[in-house]
């Protein structure tokens, strides 16, 4: 019987499962040649952690690895339910949270290596200033600011033709290749949920057959649609790669809304944006301009809600997942 123990967040609604420690060595290369490895050796492993019947498609899972940087604490690799992920904003939030949970972190920062690049969190201190950095009994600190990899726009007002109706859109970056889209003609919300799924999907089926990717070749693999929000400056749904839609407003996503903001003249380095994601929750971005690049910084909080131990028998015919 394989025992592999698990810690289950949420950051906005969207869940991450944190794997602390794998059942085999990856080498001493750096968190992307980890990750190369897991693709090539391991690939089981994602399978049974997050599919059904341990998991389900709405998971995104992290496994805690060591970092190859002297400069990290830690090391990241993130993966859901059809492969791995450059970086992922949710997920380094509820990283963050899950590891103060534990209490392998105190407020401040923390630098995590990832595939994509460095980024670096600071965990805030629930407390007032002057109180100290400790939290109340029984509470841990669960605000994180991450400050990611640089983001940027690669194509602009992209048309796509779905269903003979011509939308436009950005491709952008932010640690993942997205397609942000406004003149979709849907609404956004929670009642429109299957449309905006498969008109999403649709949209990413489009891109495939008519060539567009972002830099390098890059699958293009999530799509943001936009709407105006009243509580928030703008509202997402965001599907990701595997058809789940994201019950956050995604962290990467809101990193590569900024840079198409910033290229619009929309948005000033250290004025705060506010995003919501379908389901209601909120991430507050800035940007920081760094040698012409433009740096996200994305806050949210994220709550631990399930502790436990995935059992794999390897008798089971669903062993690594339907
Ligand atoms: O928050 O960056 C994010 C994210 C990517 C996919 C799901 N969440």
């Amino acid at each position: 019987m394989k025992r592999i123990p698990y810690l289950d967040s949420h950051t906005g609604g969207e869940p991450t499962r944190l794997i602390t420690s794998l059942p085999f060595d990856l080498g001493a290369g750096s968190v992307a040649d980890k990750c190369s490895t897991l693709k090539a050796h391991h690939d089981d492993l994602r399978r049974t952690v997050l599919l059904e019947p341990r998991g389900s498609d709405v998971l995104v899972g992290a496994y805690l690895v060591p970092p190859a940087d002297p400069t990290c604490q830690f090391g990241v690799i993130y993966f859901n339910n059809v492969g791995y992920l450059g970086m992922c904003g949710h997920g380094t939030i509820g990283l963050i949270a899950s590891l103060a949970y534990l209490g392998r972190v105190q407020p401040g920062v923390i630098r995590v290596e990832t595939p994509v690049g460095v980024v670096e969190a600071t965990l805030h201190s629930p407390l007032p200033q002057g109180e100290g950095l400790g939290v109340r009994a029984g509470e841990y600190p669960n605000k994180v600011s991450v400050r990611n990899i640089p983001a940027y726009r690669h194509l602009t007002h992209v048309p796509v033709t779905v269903d003979g109706k011509t939308i436009h859109g950005d491709v952008a970056y932010g640690g993942n290749w997205f397609f942000l889209c406004h003149d979709h003609g849907l609404e956004v919300n929670m009642q429109n949920l299957e449309a905006l799924t498969e008109f999403s999907w649709r949209v990413r089926e489009q891109f495939t057959a008519d060539g567009i990717t972002g830099a390098n070749g890059a699958e293009v693999d999530h799509v943001e649609l936009f709407a105006a929000a009243d509580e928030a400056d703008s509202k997402s749904f965001v599907l990701c790669p595997g058809k789940a839609y994201d019950r956050s407003p995604c962290g990467t996503g809101t990193s590569a809304k900024l840079a198409c903001l910033y290229g619009d003249g929309k948005l000033q380095a250290g004025k705060t944006w506010k995003q919501q994601s379908v389901v209601g929750s909120i991430f507050e971005g800035s940007i920081q301009i760094q040698d012409n690049r433009i740096i996200p910084t994305i806050t949210g909080e994220a709550w631990v809600m399930s502790e436990g131990m995935i059992l794999v028998d390897e008798r089971d015919p669903f062993a690594t997942g339907i």
